[in-house]
């Protein structure tokens, strides 16, 4: 009865509009000593950058504007039945031509750095030959309003959508591909490199191969047999150290370079030393024909016994170029993969989601905030990189408007807490990373999930364009204030 009757009450007041959000969370309340009453128990280093992060095709629009050719991405979600709903990104944010008031809700909320990626197509209309001055454009005018409001813009070459005259001659089935790509990767450092500082050259090689080519529910929709399938992986791990090293002899300026690779987040299952053993272990191996190929320029011996036959063909010079040191790692991290320790030769198991394990609206994205501690530790223990980000984490919710006007959506923000308390685990017993960019600025085309699953801090209502900040992003806001967490 006291229960209820306490519930009732705390009802009625969080319902007053004196108590809305936005009064309750914005750092003006912070200045009127509401907030800042709150030490900050979990604080970042100083500078420590905080970001979010998107992509061109779930984002721009503006698909046949200023001379910008198809991409795979186009082709796919124009045939019926590849996507929820039938959704495209032929519209999606319109950012494109609303870059400036995203800017502006950027600086609101206090972001020191944003992550997106340049369209191939836009830059290079058929992925080689001329290029269209009118597409890089749009990545200058974007690069000079975010230097304007002191936001760091971080590039990201390649975020999937790879242009359609190249998927009509073998895509990344061929090795020209990784040729085209790093071509532009430089053409690109060449124009941005007087501003950005800061470059990636493919984004989550693990999803765009294995989705896209392996089980074909992204684009361009194949489901290869494995010879063919380690060899597309060849060519992108290929295209990323060609990359690099386009971008470093193009690049007109000092600039970093490095990747957005989403590895297994192995983690062990009970932190002793035999099962965190286990886990780097299984951390090293599972990711043998991504990261762990490019950070040591061989595939693992475990790796080429398990493919046998169908492993990639390649010579002594590819594995120099996949190899070539990179200025830092970009981890996307969204969930963990539990490992546990096992008496076999191969000394760890991987053990199976179980059905009931909490996951967010993207079903195969089950809560595991460890994987924010054991990822970035495991790649600096292993390949003793000293710069590292978070280039993506984030969650998918069933958001909903409700008649105020606001989305309530505590379930990312327990999510981000918990995910960011482990990074701070990471952080002060000294993993070097130096940055975390929140996936994702706002909701956006979702890939084959189309528009009904909501990643963003902002909530977009597609009819209209109109951004709504959620209250993560008054958490996130709130993080950024303090740099750290209560
Ligand atoms: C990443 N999975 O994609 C991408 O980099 C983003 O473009 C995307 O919007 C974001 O994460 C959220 O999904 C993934 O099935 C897509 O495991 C699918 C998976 C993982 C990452």
């Amino acid at each position: 009865m006291l229960n209820r009757l306490s519930r009732r009450t705390f009802a009625k007041l969080f319902s007053s509009a004196a108590l809305a959000p936005s009064a309750l969370y914005s750092t003006e309340s912070a200045a009127a000593g509401f907030a800042s009453a709150l030490p900050a128990a979990h604080s970042f280093p100083k500078g420590f950058l905080w970001g979010s992060a998107t992509a061109a095709y779930q984002v721009e629009g503006a698909v046949k504007e200023d001379g910008r050719g198809p991409s795979i991405w186009d082709t796919f979600s124009h045939t019926p039945g590849k996507t929820n709903m039938g959704d495209t990104g032929d519209v999606a944010d319109d950012h494109y031509h609303l870059y400036k008031s995203d800017i502006q809700l950027m600086k609101e909320m206090g972001l020191k750095t944003y992550r997106f990626s340049v369209s191939w197509t836009r830059v290079f209309p058929s992925g080689t030959g001329s290029p269209n001055p009118r597409g890089l454009d749009f990545y200058n005018r974007l690069v000079d309003e975010l230097l304007a409001n002191n936001i760091t813009p971080y590039c990201t070459l390649f975020h999937w959508d790879l242009p359609q005259t190249l998927e009509d001659k073998g895509g990344w089935q061929s090795r020209d591909t990784s040729e085209a790509f790093a071509s532009y990767a430089g053409y690109v450092a060449e124009r941005l490199s007087d501003r950005v500082k800061h470059f990636m050259t493919l984004n989550e090689m693990r999803s765009f191969v294995d989705l896209g080519y392996g089980r074909g529910i992204h684009a361009p929709g194949l489901e290869l047999a494995p010879a063919a399938l380690n060899q597309v992986r060849h060519h992108a791990v290929l295209a990323h150290g060609l990359g690099v090293q386009a971008i470093r002899a193009h690049a007109k300026a000092e600039v970093k370079v490095g990747l957005a690779e989403n590895p297994e987040a192995c983690a062990p299952i009970i932190e002793n030393a035999e099962h965190i053993a286990a886990a780097s272990k299984a951390f090293r191996e599972e990711n043998a024909g991504y990261l762990t190929v490019v950070m040591e320029g061989r595939y693992t011996d475990a790796y080429l016994e398990h493919h046998g036959a169908n492993a990639p063909k390649f010579t002594a010079a590819e594995m120099k170029a996949i190899g070539t040191p990179v200025d830092f790692v970009g981890l996307n991290i969204y969930t963990a993969t539990w490992v546990r320790a096992d008496s076999t030769p191969k000394g760890y198991a991987i053990i199976p989601a179980p059905k009931s394990y909490p996951h967010m609206m993207s079903p195969w994205l089950t809560v595991g905030p460890q994987a924010l501690y054991w990822t970035p530790k495991f790649t600096a223990d292993l390949w003793k990189v000293k710069e590292l980000y978070i280039t993506e984490n984030g969650a998918s919710s069933a958001d909903v408007m409700t008649p105020d006007g606001q989305v309530y959506d505590s379930d990312r923000v327990m999510y981000l807490r918990n995910y960011l308390t482990q990074l701070h685990r990471g952080v002060s017993e000294g993993v070097p990373v130096k940055g975390y960019f929140c996936w994702s600025f706002m909701d956006n085309y979702e890939w084959a999930d189309g528009y009904a699953y909501r990643f963003g801090l902002h909530y977009v209502d597609f009819k209209t364009q109109k951004r709504t900040p959620k209250m993560s992003a008054h958490f996130y806001k709130e993080v950024i204030a303090r740099n750290g967490l209560a």
